[in-house]
């Protein structure tokens, strides 16, 4: 087996049982509270910068993006020590791979990582900001899929939520409808993605639950999840990251890449986490 895959055993029974039964596990004190002090000092820095519309901070894309999801960050692995220690966090880096399934031998090439984070963004939102609900087994694409197939996990796309503040009722917790990855049917009330910048939020809809989680808590989730959040009604901010994992031979969800600088430095573990398809053999001659 590969160095880059886990050699304990990532999940205990309870946690394979509860994953597959609801679709969702909540990690409790996944950060050190010295980790999400700094992920909260970039944070403050980030949210200082004033940016209007897209722009960057750094090697961080802003965007605010005038809609109810508020403050949106992207490449958020770019912004320092913290962010790179996240890559394979003890907390969940196991979990994510036994979840896509690439931690079994027989379900990884050898030719790069079991994983590839495809997206790493994060949010700050404020009073009134929301997210409407979105996905759900009954979409079936591969990218987001659930699968359990002759006793393993094979999963597209696992989320870990990252909370850097405490978020409870009033403060637009992240929502799930548990068991939904598995649903064969749309929920009635799932918003199109064109109307996402509609006041939507997943309030009052049948079945949805709020995750609420202490700062350094993460919900780790199967994309397929029908999910988004409640509306923001308490003052101050909501801040999350999220870290997307799926399998190395995936592609980036946007056009952003990692710098030659964050590539350079990464331990080669992280570094096949963000870039995964390694150096390019091309034919003679030709400059890669
Ligand atoms: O903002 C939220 O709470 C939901 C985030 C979300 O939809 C995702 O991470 O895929
Ligand atoms: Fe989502």
């Amino acid at each position: 087996m590969n160095e880059h895959v886990a050699q304990v055993r990532a999940c205990s029974d309870m946690e394979e049982y509860l994953f597959d039964l609801n679709g969702y596990l909540i990690l409790r004190n996944a950060l050190t509270p010295a980790q999400v002090a700094a992920c909260n000092h970039t944070y403050d820095e980030l949210d200082a910068a004033n940016v209007e519309g897209r722009g960057w901070h750094g090697n961080v894309v802003v965007h605010n993006s005038g809609r109810q999801e508020g403050l949106i960050f992207q490449q958020l692995y770019e912004a320092g020590p913290v962010w790179e220690e996240l890559l394979d966090h003890p907390s969940w880096y196991g979990k994510a791979i036994h979840f896509i399934g690439t931690d079994d031998p027989e379900n990884f090439d050898g030719h790069h990582g079991p994983a590839f984070i495809d997206e790493c963004f994060g949010t700050i939102r404020g009073p009134g900001g929301a997210q409407r609900l979105h996905s759900g087994g009954h979409v079936g694409t591969i990218r987001t899929q659930f699968r359990y197939h002759a006793g393993k996990f094979h999963c597209g796309q696992i989320n870990v939520l990252m909370a850097f503040n405490d978020i409870g009722p009033g403060d637009g917790a992240t929502m799930v409808i548990p068991g939904s990855h598995k649903s064969n049917i749309r929920h009635p009330q799932t918003v199109a993605m064109e109307k996402r910048g509609e006041e939507v939020s997943v309030d009052g809809v049948e079945g949805a639950i709020e995750c609420h989680l202490k700062a350094g808590d993460a919900l780790l989730f199967v994309d397929a999840i029908a999910h988004g959040s409640a509306r923001r009604t308490n003052p101050g901010q909501r801040r999350i990251a999220v870290y997307r994992y799926g399998p190395s031979w995936g592609h980036f969800r946007l056009p952003y890449r990692p710098s030659p600088e964050l590539l350079e430095r990464l331990t080669p573990r992280r570094r096949s986490l963000v870039y995964p398809h390694g150096k390019e053999v091309l034919p003679p001659g030709r400059a890669a």
